[in-house]
């Protein structure tokens, strides 16, 4: 059976090979990304990063959209559904390349409406949005110039998705940017050696020789491609940079063959190999990367002087999975925001489009609700701060210079906030859908008490602001 497997395994490679040697044009792309003359940026003065940061430090909070061809089989292959996340199908039901294609034919989504997806993520309060241009399956949602499988020659759909999101992110003043993986199960060059794709995706420890061509040939000419044919891109969402055979080296130079397209670019840290897990913050050493990337988990505390972002699911899936109904609540999600922020980090919360290209109804339900606290509130987020000491028990602190944000989780049933420990604070207002409502202010020693009205102007988190010296 082994032999049958590993047979079949290389009539797969040889069929994915042609298609990638013979796609016209890819020459002179490859071409244009080897002639780069890429500048070191890793020298960077801290002063010049916070700089470039700046926008997406304030903006604190962002849309991850993971979509591509494992939306049409959204988590169910040949009558048994996938246990884990959609968009690991291919690997988790050992799809067999030529298989995995097929689904290409059957990725039409008509319904794709670029500018409802980017005034959704506006009307959230949302301020970037990170697509995911190739998952781990290798399929690009744009009709690149070095492969024939992308949207372009492996699907019957006509439109350019990504430069119809780029034009509609213009549009509504949203940041626009990518997600690209770094391993890859479709590209010969990419995976394991001689066994099939998806042992390596189990982190084989097999390396493929030819991975260091992948790179050069493949990847960085993509790259290319990203970074000149949709305008300015925000952030460079690296992923899948764990196969053994992508070094420091490669992503130290991968950073910098990144920020010499567009200098002004944001990337995280799996550009590299510093990260630890899930908790995705680099281990001790000199790593390439601009920011920490916890995954589906929330820091203990912020890492002072570490720029860090938790991208986060809204059920359990990133890609489409038609039964995963195991939707975080309004308020889980609002209080992970404003956690996250009250700790120093961003929030990506993540977005998994059906094939038809609607977003499925209860994100969007949520991502309104959320943009209707963020309509009242929105100023303890945006541009926010983290605490300046340890939270509360009734809720959460962020701070902006000569501002203090008080998140009340738990309102007081007595009618009197408790705030101590912040400093000297006075002028205390509770932010409300129909403007700032005054408060007083009693202060006993270094304790405030706040007296605030009887009923919550919000169920999940009220916000009283306060001048702070
Ligand atoms: O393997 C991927 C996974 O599919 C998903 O993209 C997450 C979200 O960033 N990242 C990797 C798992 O760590």
């Amino acid at each position: 059976m082994k032999r049958t497997h590993t047979f079949l395994a290389l009539i797969a490679l040889l069929a994915v090979n042609i298609t990638f040697a013979s796609h016209p044009g890819a020459d002179k792309i490859i071409q244009a990304s080897q002639s780069l003359e890429v500048q070191n940026f890793l020298n960077e003065s801290p002063q010049d990063k916070a700089k470039r940061m700046e926008w997406w430090k304030d903006a604190r909070f962002g849309m991850f959209i993971h979509w591509g061809l494992y939306a049409v089989p959204a988590g169910e292959y040949r009558g048994s559904r996938v246990r884990g996340i959609g968009e690991w199908i291919m690997n988790s039901m050992q799809i067999p390349i030529a298989e995995y294609e097929r689904f290409g034919r059957h990725f039409n989504p008509k319904q794709f409406d670029a500018d409802e997806w980017v005034s959704l993520a506006k009307r959230a309060g949302m301020k970037y949005i990170v697509i995911t241009s190739k998952h781990h399956d290798g399929f690009g949602l744009w009709d690149s110039g070095v492969t024939d499988w992308d949207i372009g020659e492996s699907s019957p759909y006509e439109k350019d998705i990504l430069k119809e999101l780029a034009e509609a992110c213009e549009r509504h003043g949203i940041v626009f940017c990518f997600y690209y993986s770094i391993m890859d199960w479709h590209h010969p060059d990419a995976q394991g050696y001689w066994e099939p794709y998806y042992q390596r995706g189990r982190g084989n420890m097999n390396t493929n020789p030819r991975f260091p061509y992948y790179v050069e040939n493949y990847m960085k000419p993509q790259l290319y491609e990203l970074l000149t044919d949709f305008g300015d891109i925000g952030v460079l969402w690296f992923d899948g940079e764990w196969p053994v055979a992508y070094t420091t080296e490669m992503g130290k130079d991968v950073y910098n063959f990144v920020r010499t397209l567009q200098p002004d670019i944001i990337v995280n840290n799996r550009v590299d190999v510093g990260r630890q897990g899930m908790m995705g913050f680099d281990r001790e050493g000199d790593f390439a990367g601009d920011f920490g990337t916890p995954e589906k988990e929330i820091p203990d505390t912020g890492v002072p002087g570490v720029d860090w972002e938790s991208c986060l699911t809204m059920n359990d899936t990133w890609g489409y999975k038609h039964f995963d109904d195991n939707w975080k609540s309004d308020e889980v999600l609002i209080h992970n925001l404003v956690d996250i922020v009250s700790k120093g980090g961003n929030l990506l919360l993540n977005v998994g489009p059906m094939a038809n290209g609607l977003i499925p109804q209860p994100s969007i339900t949520s991502l309104e609700n959320m943009g209707k606290w963020m309509d009242v509130n929105g100023e303890s987020i945006h541009g926010a701060d983290a605490s300046p000491v340890e939270h509360p028990v009734w809720g959460r602190y962020t701070t902006k210079e000569g501002t203090l944000y008080a998140h009340v989780f738990e309102w007081p049933e007595d009618g009197r906030l408790v705030v101590e420990g912040v400093g000297k604070i006075s002028n205390p207002m509770l932010l409300t859908s129909k403007g700032d409502k005054k408060l007083k202010l009693l202060s006993t020693g270094d304790a405030y008490v706040i007296e605030v009205p009887e009923k919550a102007p919000d169920t999940i988190a009220s916000v009283i602001k306060f001048d702070r010296d």
